[in-house]
């Protein structure tokens, strides 16, 4: 992965701390299996009950950032205030420890996601200037997707360490799928059902889990498709986190040849003014972003 990793363009130091990821992420796959559904009995910043997978995940990824030399801080999902790591670390990294562990119990893939930004403060700028994302699926087989800036590629976990198994994948659109989140959003927004009952009338295939990682890789692996998350009265910016979810997952589904939107401009734009920050997101193929914005602008 390292030859790979510089092959594509990464410094040494990004390569490094990719293949430190991609180690945590297989403890993180290790470590399910062994770890109960049970609930931790506290909450996160946005007041969500955690599972013991929440916190377990988010030690393993913190133990791995905290002692590395290229971070300079980080924070994730489960913190409320950024962490400081190495003295002269070069990078800040920012994720969702385990994305989807509401679906934990019924055993559903569940993922984590990161992005990663040169630079210690992230506040002001936008997830255009990530210089790296990947998220891993946690599923029958556990495997990483990733970008550093130059395509988009997977591995898989055998037993022999990670093989890659995609190189620089695409988005193609010949099928048409559809992942509608927050569904409820139809009752008071007459524009989300107007788009939802397009998708029915027009068969469009239904793929949707209720965890973003497996659903957008859905995406990614089919080359076809579209993810939305729309706002509501109430909750207008929606729900998915800007720099734990949505700029990861836009840099890399924009990689593939996609687009991202939050109703009026690419995620990767949207600028980001703090770390708990939420967006709408419109994720795929770039036909259907556009028909997205155009629907529910
Ligand atoms: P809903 C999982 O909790 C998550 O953060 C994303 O992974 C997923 O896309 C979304 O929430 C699902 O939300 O409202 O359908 O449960």
């Amino acid at each position: 992965m390292f030859d790979f990793l510089q092959k594509q363009g990464a410094t040494q130091e990004l390569a490094e701390l990719v293949l430190e990821l991609a180690r945590a992420v297989e403890e993180i796959s290790t470590t399910i299996i062994h770890t109960s559904t049970g609930k931790a009995g506290s909450t996160n910043v946005y007041g969500e009950e955690q599972i013991a997978m929440d916190v377990k995940a988010d030690e393993i990824l913190g133990r791995t950032l905290k002692t590395n030399p290229y971070v300079a801080a980080y924070c994730s999902e489960e913190l409320d205030a950024l962490e400081p790591a190495s003295e002269g670390g070069i990078f800040s990294v920012f994720h969702d420890p385990l994305d989807g562990s509401s679906l934990f119990d019924v055993n559903f893939s569940v993922g984590t996601i990161v992005g990663i930004y040169q630079g210690s403060n992230v506040i002001g700028r936008t997830p255009r200037e990530q210089v790296a994302a990947l998220y891993a699926v946690y599923g029958p087989r556990t495997t990483l997707v990733l970008s550093v800036g130059n395509g988009v590629h997977e591995f898989l976990l055998t037993g022999e360490g990670w093989k890659l198994t995609h190189e620089t994948m695409k988005l193609h659109g010949e099928k048409k799928y559809f992942a509608p989140g927050n569904l409820r959003a139809t009752k008071d927004r007459e524009d989300y059902f107007k788009l939802v009952s397009f998708y029915v009338k027009e068969q469009y295939t239904l793929r949707y889990s209720g965890g973003m990682v497996p659903d957008l890789n859905h995406i990614l692996q089919k080359g076809s498709g579209i993810f939305l998350y729309p706002g509501m009265p109430g909750a207008p910016q929606g729900k998915l986190r800007l720099l734990y979810e949505c700029g990861p997952m836009a840099y890399i589904m924009e990689q593939a040849g996609g687009a991202s939107s939050d109703g009026e401009r690419s995620i990767l734009d949207v600028e980001i003014k703090e770390l708990t920050q939420t967006t709408p997101i419109f994720i795929g193929v770039k036909e259907e972003v556009k028909r997205a914005e155009e629907a529910l602008r």
